[in-house]
């Protein structure tokens, strides 16, 4: 055998290297050894995660922090299934992942072989694509393909399933030629016809808003965005993705939009003449009932994904392209309309309808959200986990630049907010990272915590702990007649002696009164990670509220004092 040769595993190895790649995210198994053993000799850094849906939302993390794809490796079977929460997640948020995954060998597939399944086929539904590499000498160029889809275009998971045969066999090394993949076109600069309509509708409009999505701050739209916003004086709403497209402490910014939004902001949408979504899907949590959203309003919506057009929003006037691009493109010919009456209106509504909370009795999550926004002078990136403190934190800690707000919007996947802090953290390491998180969400990926202190990496966890499944809780609070069910968090651990058992430093907050000292303590910390155990006011609901599929205008500003009927979407 030819010196030369060099196993499957090594070549994939050296491919992903020459892609930039400096972390794997991962947890071995008999069918992914190969690929662990290449990476003894790899600059390539692993991190070795307690679970693989720790490392998938590490990577996820990592990958929303910097815009590079975020790349696991996990063992065959069960290795490989538990990677599909993360895989769904980064799918549902256009989150760009390679996720490599251990197999059997190749003559034991299809014969229920130990830790044989059929991922390939398993994650077809929730990845960009999926390969089952059969022929080792193809990996170079899979890899490198894997690479481009995951990251161009709308990007997304892309998974490659290597046998252990695969793997192990030795080929002339290459990290790939030429690839082509003539199917797969990407939209750049929109069509110009419909430019020019979309800039005229702008100019002619009283009473446009711009709603901006998560594919405006992938595509890097910020600036195109802010000129043009300034340019027309048109004001800005984001869907709770968009978060960092548009800064939200512009005088223009109306915050986020939707059932949890700002009442300026739902109200806005109620009364808009024009609406124009960038990068924004028409989510469900954004348009509410359907049928009823923005009735009178004309609508241009810009998406690099054609299939995204009047999916679930007819449009007068849909612009397929990069959103950059078509943003630049309408900021150079659009012409100030009048919309200074608008705007005046929509300050009304923020000096009537502001967000806020009380300060006595016990601590309010709104008030530590708060608290650690001014701290940091909003400059940090927050992850967040998902339930009622998601939304608090998408109000009170408001984003203003790219890559600053993390969270699983799309499939709403508790359990994420702190591996992906540890993810976007490594990808960042020059940043304050926070991960806001549950006391429910969090115990789902708690046992990272050994990750975040055996690499050092200095995330600063604040639980807002309610002793509840709080979002739950709210529901059946408002629309079952308070009949609690299942919401109950009895049995919760002791988070500052969990943390301290793992070796990471903790905190704990007990009255408003310590808020700020302790997030100060907590933020001055820099000797590695660190748990903040914030026990709040345990029936406290988020608003405003638009009930799952109800029109805007049943927004709920405050407690009702009258039943609700139960809300026709899910939560
Ligand atoms: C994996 C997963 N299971 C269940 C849910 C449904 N769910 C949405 S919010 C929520 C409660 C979250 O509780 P907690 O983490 O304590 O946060 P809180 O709402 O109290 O702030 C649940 C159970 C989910 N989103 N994800």
């Amino acid at each position: 055998m030819s010196k030369t040769l060099r196993t499957g595993a090594e070549v994939l190895v050296d491919t992903i290297h020459q892609q930039g790649v400096e972390y794997i995210f991962g947890y071995p198994g008999g069918a992914a050894i190969p690929i662990f053993d290449a990476l003894v000799d790899s600059p390539i850094k692993l991190i070795l995660t307690r679970h693989e849906q720790g490392a998938t939302h590490m990577a996820d993390g990592f990958a929303r922090a910097s815009g590079k794809a975020g790349v696991v490796l996990v063992t065959s079977g069960p290795g490989a299934t538990n990677t599909i929460t993360g895989i769904l997640t980064a799918h549902m948020d256009s989150s760009p992942m390679v996720v490599i995954t251990g197999q059997q060998t190749t003559g034991n597939l299809g014969l229920d072989t130990f830790q044989e399944a059929d991922v390939s086929g398993i994650s077809y539904p929730v990845v960009k694509h999926s390969y089952l590499v059969k022929d080792a000498r193809d990996i170079p160029r899979i890899a490198r393909e894997a690479f481009y889809l995951a990251q161009s275009g709308r990007p997304g998971p892309v998974l490659i399933d290597m046998p252990k045969d695969v793997s192990s066999a030795m080929i002339e090394p290459s990290t790939g030629d030429e690839f082509h993949l003539p199917g797969y076109k990407i939209p750049q600069e929109g069509d110009s016809d419909l430019i020019e309509r979309a800039a005229e509708m702008l100019s002619r409009a009283r009473r446009p808003l711009f709603l901006v999505g998560h594919g405006a701050v992938i595509s890097g739209a910020e600036k195109a965005v802010t000129f043009l916003a300034e340019k027309l004086q048109i004001p800005v709403t984001n869907t709770l993705l968009g978060k960092g497209c548009f800064p939200e402490s512009h005088s223009l910014s109306l915050g986020m939009l939707g059932m949890h939004g700002t009442a300026y902001a739902n109200k806005a949408v109620l009364d808009c003449d024009l609406i124009m979504s960038i990068g924004s899907r028409w989510d469900d949590r954004i348009t509410g009932k359907i049928e009823e959203f923005c009735p009178a309003a004309l609508k241009i919506h810009v998406d690099i994904d054609p299939s995204e057009i009047n999916k679930t929003i007819v449009v007068d006037v849909p612009i397929v392209g990069d959103a950059r691009l078509v943003i630049e493109a309408i900021a150079a010919i659009a012409k100030r309309g009048d919309t200074s009456d608008w705007i005046a209106q929509i300050d009304r509504w923020k000096r009537q309808f502001p967000l806020k909370y009380k300060k006595e009795g016990k601590v309010k999550a709104q008030h530590a959200i708060d608290e650690i926004y001014r701290l940091t002078e909003g400059k940090a990136i927050v992850t967040a986990d998902v339930g009622q403190h998601q939304m608090w934190a998408a109000q009170f800690y408001k984003t203003d630049s790219r890559f600053h707000w993390i969270t699983s919007g799309g499939a709403g996947t508790m359990g994420f907010g702190f591996p992906a802090a540890l993810g976007a953290q490594l990808a960042r390491p020059d940043k304050t990272v926070i991960a806001i998180v549950g006391d429910g969400g969090f115990q789902m990926t708690q046992s990272e915590l050994a990750t975040a202190v055996v690499n050092k990496i200095p995330v600063k966890v604040m639980i807002i702990n309610n002793n509840y499944l709080g979002m739950v809780r709210q529901w059946q609070s408002l629309f079952y007649e308070n009949r609690l069910s299942g919401v109950d968090l009895e049995g919760n651990p002791n988070f500052v002696k969990l943390a301290e058992a793992y070796g990471c430093k903790a905190f704990r907050i007990r009255r408003s009164a310590d808020v700020r000292r302790i997030l100060q303590a907590a933020l001055d910390y820099s000797d590695g990670p660190c748990v903040i155990d914030v026990e709040v006011e345990k029936e406290d609901n988020v608003y405003p509220m638009i009930p799952a599929g109800a029109p805007y205008h049943q927004m709920i500003l405050e407690a009702p004092k009258k039943k609700l009927a139960k809300p026709v979407g899910s939560t």
